[in-house]
């Protein structure tokens, strides 16, 4: 059986997906597409010489017969709307994140999707597909480092344009581990901090980078999380979690060590896209076997609403400089 898949969005994300759905993957096929921009469709579409229909609107490609499922690629304001009108259509939909960009649009596409009482949405929270951070969730599990106390992580980009702003570094970046690290610890978070080191002089004007931010989960775990999008020198993302009796690191990316020119050295990755190339591959497989299953169950709506929660959390600690509660409602059984 094959997956009929159209995507609205083909920008960087976009086609990268819309490459491992027509290129890589087993099982799928991009059969059309819609972006504001009609003309990167149509370039998408020939450089991957791809049969699919280009629509001038995301309703009608979501709404079209032949479409069995929908990816939700465009920029984060548009996807609620989508998300909303692909659950309305009875199809199943992979949305990038953020799912929305407010908790109130994400618990709207809950209430939607519990309404019409079948799961149909998975979030591109990618990480929980990573070989590494399965890996050490697996130690965490096995008890040999004991209960997790503190978590110390980063999350570097090398630099960003000048349209990021300093919330961003929260609902773009952080967002990734709000839902990695609650995953990893089975566990939520109870309050935010944000505090803020010396700016980098190559940090546009309006961006205050980097941050740190201080969260806390239910069990008294600690974490702190470095955000810092202009470290200049790679794509770095770090986690290691201190334990009663031990340390648990995340693992490097796989690289060649080379010893030349009297120097022992591993090159750092420099592009989010090739960070985490398997992660996206698994799980958008992961996606097209669960629709062809007829049974999705990848990270959740709840999953988008949790992270969302926990987001505007930390975007209220950068504007007051506060501990800020973060106050989850009971998971509905419908996500248990
Ligand atoms: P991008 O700007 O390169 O692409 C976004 C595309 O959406 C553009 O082509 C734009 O024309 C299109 N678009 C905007 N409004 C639209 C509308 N109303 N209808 C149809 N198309 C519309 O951005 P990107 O980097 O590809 O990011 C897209 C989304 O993917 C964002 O939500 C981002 O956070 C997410 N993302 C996720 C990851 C990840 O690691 N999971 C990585 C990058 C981006
Ligand atoms: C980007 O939107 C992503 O989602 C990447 O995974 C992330 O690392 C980067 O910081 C974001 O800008």
């Amino acid at each position: 059986m094959t997956l009929n898949i159209g995507v609205i969005g083909t920008g960087a994300i976009g086609r990268e997906h819309i490459r491992r759905c027509s290129q890589v993957l087993q099982n799928s096929r991009v059969v059309a597409l819609n972006d504001i921009d009609r003309r990167q469709c149509e370039e998408v579409a020939a450089a991957l010489q791809l049969q699919a229909e280009i629509y001038d609107s995301a309703h009608d490609l979501i709404n079209a017969p032949d479409v069995q499922a929908v990816l939700v690629t465009s920029w984060g304001p548009t996807h609620e709307e989508f998300v909303l009108a692909a659950i309305k259509a009875g199809k199943a939909v992979f949305c990038e994140k953020p799912l929305a960009v407010t908790a109130q649009g994400c618990m709207n596409i809950v209430e939607a999707e519990m309404a019409g009482g079948k799961k149909r949405v998975q979030v591109g929270f990618m990480r929980p597909y990573d070989s590494g951070y399965r890996a050490l969730k697996q130690v965490l599990e096995s008890g040999e480092i004991g209960a997790p106390l503190m978590l110390h992580c980063a999350h570097r980009n090398p630099e960003v344009g000048d349209s990021y702003t300093t919330d961003m570094a929260i609902t773009d970046t952080l967002i990734h581990e709000l839902d990695v690290l609650r995953w990893l610890l089975n566990d939520d978070y109870v309050s935010a901090q944000v505090i803020w080191p010396r700016k980098t002089r190559h940090a546009s004007s309006h961006l205050k980078d980097p941050q740190i931010v201080l969260l806390e989960t239910a069990q008294g775990t600690r974490i702190d999380v470095e955000i810092f999008v202009n470290c200049q020198y790679g794509y770095d993302i770090q986690c290691e979690v201190v334990g009663e009796s031990g340390i648990a690191r995340l693992p490097e990316p796989v690289a060649v060590q080379t010893r030349s020119n009297a120097a022992l050295s591993v090159a750092i990755l420099t592009d989010w896209k090739k960070r985490f190339i398997d992660a996206y591959d698994v799980e958008l497989q992961a996606f097209i076997n669960n629709v062809l299953a007829d049974e999705l169950t990848g990270p959740s709506a709840w999953d988008g609403y949790a992270a969302a929660v926990a987001a505007d959390a930390c975007v209220a600690a950068q504007k007051s400089g506060d501990i800020v509660q973060i106050t989850m409602p009971p998971r509905p059984a419908f996500y248990q």
